[in-house]
């Protein structure tokens, strides 16, 4: 099975009941850029990328285009049979720029799949389970909404819940914090996250502010270095986000003993490939971590799903997929859904969904002969 041709297309996905607000910054509208990749046999893979705007992490849509520009010629006549040799000739084109290179290999894998006979999650090690948890991400807010959201949500079915804080004052962020605390109790765990923005010294009075409240606290501060200065000074656990910039910078935390947990991203990670790397040093080491992407359409939701059914579902702390904030689905036919705050990992060969024809429009960009 050899690559013929690649496509290239952007969907751009409005966020659903108006901005979706961070510590880092607020978005209103996702551009994603998907890869379908046509072989010799007929087959067609998918793969998607879709950086939550310029801000959140140093990747950008037109970063990532750029980047499949300089990768996609390279790949024509390529054999997909192994993963590692097609991750060589990325490598070998352009450095760096995992989270292009993810859209690639998730393409890889679904092809792989589809020619096999076997779901993604089987190419990735296989499944521990046909059900994965999600979690619900609450944005940055106001006590009383927060907490109405959150209790609305556990309601529906949600085990772990993210709240957003940052970007304001400290004594909001507390407020934030007891009310859902209030609210849902140990219905839910919670994900306190600060998604960069707050200094060593305010995360420090938060998490004394906080003491009695049963929470995880997600990227509290920008970068590694500051957040390992928090070792030994926090009563609450604390997770790497935004800092898990690569496999090496996992091994560093891992090793430095800075992060109780991570919530990994398949993107930035470098895709589906690489991040099981990174499952299995959690696995050695029992760190929980969660299976996300920034966001995404269906293409995006199936990769974090499958990657998400083979981690050990112990320390699985959710596959975030960007439904409750997107309308409407790629695949009609196949959504990946959240269905009582969980989701169905999808049995089809491949990634198991595949985007309505002609949905995204024309190709923005096309290689092959
Ligand atoms: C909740 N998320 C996975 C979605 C947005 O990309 C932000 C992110 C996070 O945890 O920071
Ligand atoms: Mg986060």
């Amino acid at each position: 099975m050899r690559i013929d041709r690649i496509n290239v297309y952007t969907a751009q996905l409005p966020v659903k009941g108006g901005a979706y607000r961070m510590a880092s910054d607020d978005v209103e509208t996702l551009d994603s850029t998907l890869v379908e990749i046509v072989a010799n046999n007929g087959l067609v893979g998918w793969g998607e990328t879709c950086p939550i705007g310029p801000v959140y992490q140093p990747h950008h849509a037109l970063g990532a285009r750029a980047a499949i520009a300089e990768i996609a010629p390279g790949l024509i006549g390529s054999e997909i049979a192994s993963i590692r040799r097609l991750a060589k000739q990325m490598d070998e084109r352009l450095n760096g720029h995992g989270y292009a290179k993810a859209a690639f290999d998730m393409a890889f894998l679904d092809l792989l799949g589809l020619k096999l006979g076997v779901p993604v999650s089987t190419l990735l090690g296989g499944a521990l389970t046909d059900r994965v948890p999600a979690y619900y991400s609450l944005i940055v807010g106001s006590p009383e909404e927060t907490a109405r959201i959150a209790t609305e949500k556990v309601k529906t079915g949600y085990v772990r819940l993210q709240v957003k804080i940052g970007g304001r004052n400290l004594e909001e962020d507390v407020a934030v914090i007891h009310k859902v605390w209030e609210a849902v109790g140990y219905k839910a765990r919670i994900a306190v996250d600060g998604n960069r923005g707050l200094t060593v010294a305010a995360a420090i009075h938060l998490d004394r502010l906080c003491q009695a409240i049963s929470f995880v606290f997600e990227q509290p501060c920008n970068t590694m270095d500051e957040i390992a200065t928090l070792k030994g000074r926090m009563t609450h656990p604390v997770y790497l986000d935004e800092s898990t910039e690569d496999q090496n910078a996992v091994l560093r935390a891992i090793s430095l003993g800075i992060a109780d947990g991570f919530g990994f991203k398949v993107t930035r990670l470098g895709g589906l490939t690489k991040m099981t790397t990174v499952r299995d040093l959690c696995t050695v080491r029992s760190l929980p971590h969660s299976c996300d992407d920034a966001w995404g359409g269906d293409i995006i939701a199936a990769a974090c799903v499958h990657l998400a059914a083979t981690v050990e579902p112990s320390r699985m702390e959710g596959a975030w997929i960007a439904q409750e904030y997107i309308n409407g689905h790629f695949d009609g036919k196949n959504p990946v859904i959240i269905d009582k705050g969980h989701i169905a990992v999808p049995q089809r060969p491949g990634l198991g969904v595949k985007p309505e024809p002609g949905m995204f429009g024309k190709p923005i960009a096309i290689y092959g002969p």
